[in-house]
């Protein structure tokens, strides 16, 4: 019996020492100590034994008992001053690393000339309007005097819904939506997403208009002329930007105007929108009296003018929203 006890005791101190972690040390506590332990079993076969015997066994069985628990208890205070350690090694924190850097946003370029150019018609009277980019027929075609035919209409340009209805082409419907509630003077501008079904190097399928439309009783197409030229100046704060209308077609204005730019210093005239007196058609559907009232209005590309306001040679940049272009502006 005795033998048998010096060599438990063996075992536990081995299996103790051996414990990795407090888990482990608590299956060892099991195996010898646990209801169905070595220990616990051979307690149990104490009264098996003559009465002779059965106090020194006890005795020596309790001896061995106790030992094991201090094992136990050395080891898991070990095992705890170990995983304590291991736990504030890791968790420590450096406080020379450099801190994390707050990365602050800025406002898309053409976000920019946008407001560039509300801002400078602001100044000239301009309120700003705004309406849906998901739009009707009606609003988008029919009231701005597009035959029901044109071109224009087909699935080939506009991006149209199941239902009908489609993307705005361009911001015009805004204006017809604006003379629907409103009575002259009208003086808006009106900014925003059009879509167009067309992608290359030069179109996007959603760009950007702004377009102005004024109406008032003796409104005239050199009002018009000379508010462009004004405008365009100082967009690219430029006093000797010179300007120049090339007759064109539009289905909402009459006459219409293409709008060419030059710089000083190059030869080159740079077409920069479309304008024209305001169709009497497009007034009627707007529930404005033609007898009574004109108007005039005009069109430009908002990419295009970023394009050249910032020197960027290509249409598709704006869109792609890389990092790395967007952080020069
Ligand atoms: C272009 C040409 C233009 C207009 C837009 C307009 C709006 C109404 C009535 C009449 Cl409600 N006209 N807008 C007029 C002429 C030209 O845009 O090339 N835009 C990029």
């Amino acid at each position: 019996m005795n033998t048998n006890i010096t060599n438990l005791l063996k075992e536990a101190q081995q299996s103790i020492d051996q414990s990795k972690d407090l888990n482990i040390l608590d299956q060892v506590r099991v195996t010898f100590l646990g209801k169905k332990g070595k220990i616990t079993e051979l307690l149990k076969q104490l009264g098996t034994l003559p009465e002779a015997k059965r106090k020194s066994e006890g005795q020596v069985i309790n001896q061995a008992k106790e030992q094991i628990q201090s094992w136990l208890e050395q080891r898991k205070s070990q095992l705890e001053t170990q995983e304590l350690n291991k736990k504030l090694r890791e968790e420590r924190i450096d406080v020379t690393l450099p801190g994390r850097r707050n990365v602050i946003g800025s406002c898309h370029p053409v976000t920019q000339v946008q407001d560039r150019l509300v801002d400078i018609l602001s100044t000239m009277g301009f309120v700003l309007a705004r309406g849906p980019e998901v739009e009707d027929d009606y609003h988008n075609f029919e009231a701005l005097n597009f035959l029901p035919n044109h071109p224009a209409r087909t699935m080939h340009d506009t991006f149209y819904f199941p239902d009908g209805r489609l993307l705005r082409t361009h911001t015009s419907t805004v204006q017809i939506r604006y003379m629907e509630n409103h009575t002259p003077p009208i003086r808006i501008i009106v900014p925003g997403k059009t879509y167009r079904c067309d992608s290359d190097a030069t179109h996007s399928p959603m760009f950007h208009q702004i377009e102005c439309l004024v109406v008032d009783e003796s409104v005239s197409f050199a009002n018009l002329k000379h508010l462009v030229a004004l405008f365009l100046r100082r967009f690219f704060d430029r006093d000797d930007l010179e300007t120049r209308f090339r007759p064109s077609y539009f289905p909402f204005t009459e006459p219409s105007a293409e709008v060419d730019a030059k710089f000083m210093g190059t030869d080159r005239w740079l077409e920069m929108g479309g304008c024209g007196m305001v169709h009497p058609n497009v007034l009627r559907f707007g529930n404005i009296d033609p007898e009574k009232y004109t108007g005039y209005a005009f069109g430009f590309g908002l990419d295009r003018l970023a394009m050249l306001y910032f020197g960027v040679n290509d249409l598709r940049l704006f869109f792609e929203n890389d990092i790395r272009f967007l952080e020069q502006f």
